[in-house]
């Protein structure tokens, strides 16, 4: 059924953002995720990071350790043991020894002289530096022993380590993340480079491990987007799986809102919101254009297309079953507008429904019309159900056992649309056939030629042999009126007596009577 625009389009953005919540939570979860692992992987490596440089400084101090009671003796004396230590110690490029204030010996130049400033040294100890004059550009961490008591004055010996070493294991330890090593004002960097200004900030999940041992801190962290590369990069299956459950999801939602809003679903909606109401076309007495009945004819008041004609929805309601229920939902109503005034009609007032093959392939219709007999005063009304004859149903055990019931509780079967169709003389007592209804198309013959008119006589001669009821459908002039009053048609239903009206019009216009 069509459907209003704003619904529409709603219905087409619907699938997309049931889609996409599958696919925002998950990548909420994974990113929550990812940074997690991000601030562990963190915390793991420069700790690590921090565990290897100690181990590194272990080894020269060791070395300075071991040559501090060499410092004071002459250059000469000491220079093999300085030698000794950069040829067994992995980590030692050099080693050196100083008194008061002056290095004086190297275990590469053996004499020479420079000026040692303790205050380079954090804690005294160790001293991260660019470079010097052997490898300059090379950064290297100098560590220093130191004694100074009265037998041995500001004494020193100090073991130099390549920078090389700790770079590579900032490198090696640090995949996602920039590790940092930090000594006093001074930092080294993956990169080889030494610096005093700020530390680099970090964006995400900054972490600092200090050493217990020795003054150094190792600073790492990530930058922006580092969680979203991860996410990349290690789960790629996770990010797939999200996208397929969501492309899952959005169709899922897709095909039950089209299942939601095909036809049939759309007929049960209506008949749950009381949709489906009755129209009331009276049947007139031929001889004195009284009311005797009126048949009453399914509309649809739709929300938005207003009243739909019958023969846009009936065929549609035949197919899938619906049309039952909706019968038996107009019966309903009809019951509830008509018993009120039942006393004031006429005797044997007919109320006549169309009912379709669907209605005949159980007892349901029998049930439905037994308790519409309930709701009126006993013998007030006569109920009518209309057969098309445009289309003939298969008689068989429940057919007859159907019609015979109805007939038994006081039902009468007309046979509508007659001339249109070929039902036999067997077919008309399978369904105990009581009344006639001549096709409008007959009728619209009168008055037009004397050829078809024949035809209409020969109907009417028909429906009298069978010795039947026979109504005349369709009846718009006087003309067509007084003809058919003339050939004893016992009523005459059409606009020129009444067109299909509302309820309301309807009792109003029974309530003037
Ligand atoms: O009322 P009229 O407007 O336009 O009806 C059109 C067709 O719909 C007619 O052939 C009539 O028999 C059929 N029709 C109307 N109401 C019902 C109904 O309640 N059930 C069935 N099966 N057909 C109906
Ligand atoms: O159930 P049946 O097929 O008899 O349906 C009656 C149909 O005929 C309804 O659609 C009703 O609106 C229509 N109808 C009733 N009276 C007249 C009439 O005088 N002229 C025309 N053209 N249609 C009519
Ligand atoms: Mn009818």
């Amino acid at each position: 059924m069509p459907l209003n625009r704003k619904s529409a389009r709603r219905n087409a953005l619907l699938p997309w953002l049931v889609g996409a919540v599958p696919v925002l939570l998950g990548l909420v979860i994974t990113y929550w995720q990812a940074e997690r692992a991000l601030v562990n992987e963190g915390e793991l490596t420069a700790t690590q990071t921090v565990g290897q440089i100690e181990r590194i400084l272990d080894n020269v101090a060791g070395a300075a350790d071991e040559l501090l009671p060499l410092a004071g003796t002459p250059c000469a004396d000491a220079q093999l043991a300085l030698r000794d230590q950069v040829a067994r110690r992995p980590y030692v490029r050099s080693t050196l020894i100083a008194e008061r204030g002056s290095l004086y010996c190297s275990s590469l130049f053996g004499d020479f002289r420079e000026r040692l400033n303790a205050a380079d040294y954090v804690g005294g100890r160790l001293s991260l530096i660019s470079g010097n004059s052997v490898t300059p550009g090379r950064a290297v961490l100098l560590y220093r022993a130191h004694r100074d008591d009265p037998q041995h004055p500001d004494q020193s010996a100090l073991a130099a380590v390549d920078g090389t070493h700790v770079i590579n294991t900032l490198n090696t330890l640090g995949r996602h993340n920039d590790l940092i090593l930090q000594v006093g004002a001074d930092w080294l960097s993956a990169d080889g480079q030494v610096q005093e200004q700020a530390l680099p900030v970090f964006d995400m999940a900054p972490v600092t491990v200090q050493s217990a041992r020795y003054p150094i801190s190792v600073h790492t962290g990530f930058a922006a987007g580092s969680a979203w590369q991860v996410m990349v990069s290690d789960y790629p299956a996770l990010l797939a799986l999200l996208l397929f459950l969501g492309l899952l999801a959005g169709l899922v939602c897709r095909w039950l809102l089209k299942r939601a809003h095909s036809p049939p679903a759309e007929l049960r909606r209506a008949l749950l919101a009381a949709e489906f109401v009755p129209y009331f076309q009276p049947v007139v007495r031929s001889t004195d254009k009284h009311w005797a009945g009126a048949e009453v004819l399914m509309r649809w008041q739709h929300p938005h297309l207003g009243l739909v004609r019958p023969d846009l929805f009936i065929p549609l309601a035949e197919d899938c079953g619906e049309i039952v229920p909706m019968t038996r939902s107009l019966m309903h109503q009809t019951a509830q507008l008509i018993s009120p005034i039942a006393h004031r009609l006429g005797e044997q007032f007919h109320l006549a429904f169309n009912i379709s093959a669907a209605h005949c392939q159980d007892l349901t219709l029998l049930a439905d019309c037994r308790e519409f007999l309930a709701a009126f005063p006993e013998g007030s009304i006569k109920l009518v159900l209309e057969l098309t004859e445009r289309e003939l149903i298969e008689p068989s055990d429940v057919t007859q056992r159907l019609f015979a019931e109805l007939h038994e509780i006081g039902v009468k079967i007309a046979l509508d649309d007659f001339g249109t169709g070929h039902s036999s003389h067997s077919y008309l007592q399978a369904f105990k056939i009581d009344c006639l209804k001549i096709d409008q198309s007959f009728v619209a013959m009168i008055g037009v030629e004397a050829l078809s008119r024949h035809i209409l006589d020969n109907v009417i001669d028909l429906c009298h042999k069978l010795d039947l009821q026979i109504v005349a459908e369709g009846v718009e002039t006087p003309e067509q009126g007084e003809y058919l009053a003339a050939q004893n048609v016992d009523y005459l239903q059409g606009y020129l007596y009444a067109k299909p009206m509302s309820g309301a019009d309807f009792v109003a216009r029974l309530s003037q009577a």
